[in-house]
This record gives structure tokens, C-alpha cells and sequence, in this order.
């Protein structure tokens, strides 16, 4: 769990990263879940997978990314990774805190795309007012080399900020304006996470390692509300087209 000092540091700096949030079997039971998904990536429904890689590039071969993988493999929602982050996650934002969203972003060996300067307000559907805790986990140790997160300070007391669409990247929006020397680098070792707030400016770096890079990403939302429908609707119709594919054993 974190300290009084690092939650104050998360809420001021609007990032933190903690060495040790997890042991190494927590961590390993995450990944060898994710790598089961992972593996199957082309079996996967459609409406689970996006690549964020180029536009010419080969969909799954360069960033392949797995929307919701805990409703595809829902045993990690069982795990004590799961478990903590949720906790850390009320204890950073408070009762009435819940589980929104996950992702999983790979990046395999010597993959030349960053994740682009983005604000994660930027992607939200609704316009509720609401606070929102992302939990970055990779399943293994992270430096610059292999794509760890790097963050704009104090960025999130800026409020949302203009973005551009990236030329020849799928679906990537991009804040308008940040320099590289604006921002931190979070590398982790194995058990470590990286966490940020709704608005935070931040990107990952592209993966110039030996190394495949993985991340488990959760968010968190306080407080619950009602969604609306368009946002029901989203989830029903996702529900629905991955729900045969559910049935298929995953635990
Ligand atoms: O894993 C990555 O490359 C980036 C993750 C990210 O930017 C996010 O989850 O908002």
C-alpha cells in the first residue's frame, strides 16, 4: 500500500511510482493470464482489440492492445494485484471509488512506437464530473529502453488541453505542445506500479529492449455514478460480442 507522504505526493504531482506494490508471484499470475489472452490475440473478439501502432502497420503485430481483459480472463479480477489496486485506489480517492476500466498494452521487442502525450480526459465519453485513478503494472521490470511511463508534473492542474490527431498512428490523440524535457521518466522494478490522475500529461516510451513489454492498466472512478445511456449502450453492445467467447474457459 502506499504511505500518507506518497498519496500527498500523487494528489500534488498528479503521478507516483511505487517500487513495490506487488510481489513477484502477485505479478506473475497477472502475466501468465494476460499471456494467455495475448496469445490468442487473433481469436479475440473484435470489439476487444485495437493495435496503436501505424496505420500501414500489421493489426496485432505492433501494439496490440486487449480492451477488458479481466472480463475475458475474469480470474484476474481475483487476484491479489486486482485486489490491492482497488484498495490503494479508495484509499487515493475515497468511498464511493469503483472499477471502470482495464487495458493491457504490449510492446514487443524493439517496437518503435511511444505512446503519444495524452491526457486520459481527453478519451472519456461522458461528460460527468468525476476523479479518476489509473494503476500502470507491467510484469516485468521497466526502464526507458523497454517503455516505461513518463509523466508531466503538476500537468493535471492545467485542465484538458488541446490535442492533435497523429498522422499515420491508429487512433492516437496527442497533447498539442509538450517537450520531452518537461517530463519524468518512472522506471520500476518487477512488482513495481506507476499511477496517475485523469488529467496527468503522460506517455510510455517506445520499446527499444530485448524484452517484451506488457501492462496491465486499471482505472478507477469516484465517485459511481449513473452512466449514461450512450455509455450503457457501449457496454451492453461490448458485453454482448465478447460474451460467447467468455464461455470458453478462461476462469
Ligand atoms: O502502456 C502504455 O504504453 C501507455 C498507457 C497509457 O498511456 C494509459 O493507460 O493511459
Amino acid at each position: 500500500m502506499i504511505t500518507d507522504q506518497q498519496r500527498r505526493s500523487l494528489l500534488a504531482d498528479g503521478y507516483l511510482g511505487v517500487p513495490d506494490l506487488f510481489t513477484p508471484g502477485e505479478v506473475a499470475e497477472v502475466a501468465q493470464r494476460l499471456d494467455g489472452l495475448f496469445d490468442r490475440f487473433a481469436d479475440l473478439p473484435r470489439a476487444s482489440v485495437l493495435d496503436l501502432g501505424g496505420t500501414g502497420g500489421e493489426f496485432g503485430a505492433e501494439v496490440p492492445e486487449i480492451l477488458y481483459p479481466s472480463s475475458l480472463s475474469p480470474g484476474l479480477r481475483r487476484t491479489a494485484v486486482f485486489q490491492r489496486g482497488r484498495a490503494l485506489a479508495r484509499r487515493v480517492l475515497g468511498a464511493g471509488t469503483w472499477f471502470r476500466f482495464d487495458h493491457s498494452i504490449r510492446k514487443p521487442p524493439g517496437c518503435g512506437y511511444e505512446t503519444v502525450w495524452h491526457q486520459d480526459r481527453v478519451h472519456k465519453r461522458s461528460g460527468l464530473p468525476e476523479r479518476r485513478l489509473t494503476i500502470w503494472i507491467p510484469t516485468g521490470s521497466v526502464g526507458q529502453e523497454d517503455g516505461c511511463m513518463r509523466y508531466v508534473p503538476r500537468s493535471h492542474l492545467r485542465g484538458v488541453l488541446p490535442h492533435e490527431p497523429v498522422p499515420d498512428r491508429r487512433g492516437a490523440l496527442r497533447t498539442v505542445g509538450v517537450a520531452d524535457t518537461d517530463a519524468v521518466d518512472v522506471p520500476l522494478p518487477l512488482g513495481g506500479a506507476a499511477m496517475h490522475l485523469f488529467e496527468t500529461v503522460h506517455s510510455a516510451h517506445s520499446n527499444s529492449g530485448e524484452s517484451t513489454r506488457t501492462a496491465w492498466i486499471l482505472q478507477f472512478t469516484q465517485p459511481r455514478t449513473v452512466l449514461p445511456t450512450a455509455t450503457l449502450l457501449h457496454r451492453a453492445i461490448y458485453f454482448g460480442r465478447t460474451r460467447a467467447w467468455r464461455g470458453k474457459g478462461t476462469g
